[in-house]
């Protein structure tokens, strides 16, 4: 049984396992007023296509509101309406139910934007302007409603009509309330998961050593609690895109500033606050090599982490880009250390793997050994490149702003 299967819950299953919580507004917070909450419930009730998409605000939320996970899985199981998670909002919901649809590593184009293009009212709970924008509004285009504890700055990409402000967990019970059972378009949307499931893992398959990638670090991490933490480079995308995360802050990426050099530090502080979990920081050489000297930190905590090097001898998400534009490959390309040994003087471990071999029992060996380890994956892009040069499926007006800055 593969990991996917093993942790797809059934609809009934889902019911028994979230039971909701009581007990946020202990907090004080504000929460939204019942005449908007009536407003808001005549919308979503007369939606025809609904979506909703948790973000980084709710993602965040969920690992800090003690109950609000629940009350957000609740509030998916009782309206029945499918869900997108942002990157930095992976997790928020378990992506192991059968309404979860994708995750969108661009702004457009990838096949789950197929989802969004159709939806007539998308409704993004804890969208954070700081992420880079999961879909692009656009004067005329669907309705969307803003469900989050802060109002956002409006901006070329993201206009809501409407908002629903307030303590998170408030608003969707109180929605939940006024709609469970009320809503006879909820899964309009549903027919659509398989096919954008399968056409996203297919074209993961035509990216082999992305697909092998995830998959093997999915093999040795266990899901509701091990934390895979990533620095930013090309494999970001795939990772966002396959890697099922169902528990909030199981999956550390930055979406935002997308900073080189943050995977090994955040890879620290997540083994401090996590011992008894395993801990996996996964870096590009380039991004590696703007913090190693951490690993003396690492090192003199006596932490237990597994970073996971591709050396690809490249800044490979600026050759992808360059190439995406039929540029000629310029800059990009640097030799590395022996990565091992530079472990090793730091007294931490060191192993190579060659890409052919199986990842698996190396980072199984890494985690069991414990301490500090590092794992140098030999990485051939050749075939890994079409996460970003693949042509948009889909391109209506140009967008006014931020769609290129990937990273
Ligand atoms: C501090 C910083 N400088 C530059 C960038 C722009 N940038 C994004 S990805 C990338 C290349 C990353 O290379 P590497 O870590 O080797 O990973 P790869 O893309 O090869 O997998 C660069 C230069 C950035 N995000 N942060």
């Amino acid at each position: 049984m593969t990991r996917q299967q093993k942790n797809t819950r059934s609809p009934e299953g889902e019911k028994r396992m979230v039971k909701g919580s009581d007990l946020l507004h202990q907090f004080g917070r504000p929460i939204a007023s019942d005449a908007k909450l009536n407003q808001i419930a005549a919308r979503i009730t007369a939606a025809k296509r609904p979506l909703l998409i948790f973000g980084a605000a709710a993602s965040r939320a969920a690992a800090s509101h003690l109950g609000l996970a629940a009350d957000m899985a609740q509030f998916v199981i009782r309206t029945g309406i499918p869900f997108l998670a942002t990157q930095m909002g992976k997790g928020t919901v378990s992506e192991s139910s059968h309404l979860y649809m994708g995750t969108p590593a661009l702004s457009e184009g990838e096949d789950v934007h197929e989802v969004i293009d159709k939806a007539d009212l998308i409704l993004p709970i804890g969208h954070d302007t700081t992420e880079k924008p999961p879909f692009i509004m656009r004067k005329g285009g669907q309705e969307v409603i803003h469900i989050a504890e802060q109002a956002p700055p409006v901006e070329p990409v993201y206009f809501p009509q409407f908002q629903l402000i307030g303590e998170i967990g408030h608003s969707l019970k109180a929605l939940a309330d006024r709609l469970e059972g009320k809503l006879p378009n909820a899964q309009a949307l549903l027919y659509l998961r398989k096919p954008i499931l399968e056409r996203t893992a297919a074209r993961a398959t035509e990216d082999r050593f992305a697909l092998r990638l995830v998959n093997d670090i999915s093999e040795v991490m266990t899901p509701h609690d091990s934390i895979l933490v990533l620095d930013n480079g090309q494999y970001k995308i795939s990772v966002a895109r396959n890697y099922q995360t169902n528990a909030p802050n199981t999956l550390l990426l930055d979406n935002a500033l997308a900073t080189m050099g943050a995977g090994l530090p955040s890879g620290i502080a997540a083994a401090m606050l996590n011992p008894l979990h395993r801990v996996m920081a996964l870096c590009g050489d380039g991004g590696f090599l703007m913090t190693s000297q951490e690993l003396e930190t690492a090192v003199r905590l006596k932490l237990n982490l597994v970073i996971v090097i591709l050396n690809n001898k490249d800044y490979g998400m600026i050759s992808c880009k360059q190439a995406s534009k039929d540029f000629k490959n310029f800059g990009t390309k640097f030799d590395n250390p022996d990565f091992v040994k530079l472990a090793e003087s730091y007294h931490a471990k060191g192993t190579r793997v060659d890409p052919r071999d199986d990842l698996v029992p190396a980072l199984e060996a890494a985690f069991e050994g414990g301490g500090v380890h590092v794992v140098e994956v030999a990485t051939d892009y050749s075939d890994y490149k079409r996460g970003l040069t693949d042509k948009p499926r889909s391109r209506k007006a140009k967008p006014t702003t931020r769609l290129s800055d990937l990273g």
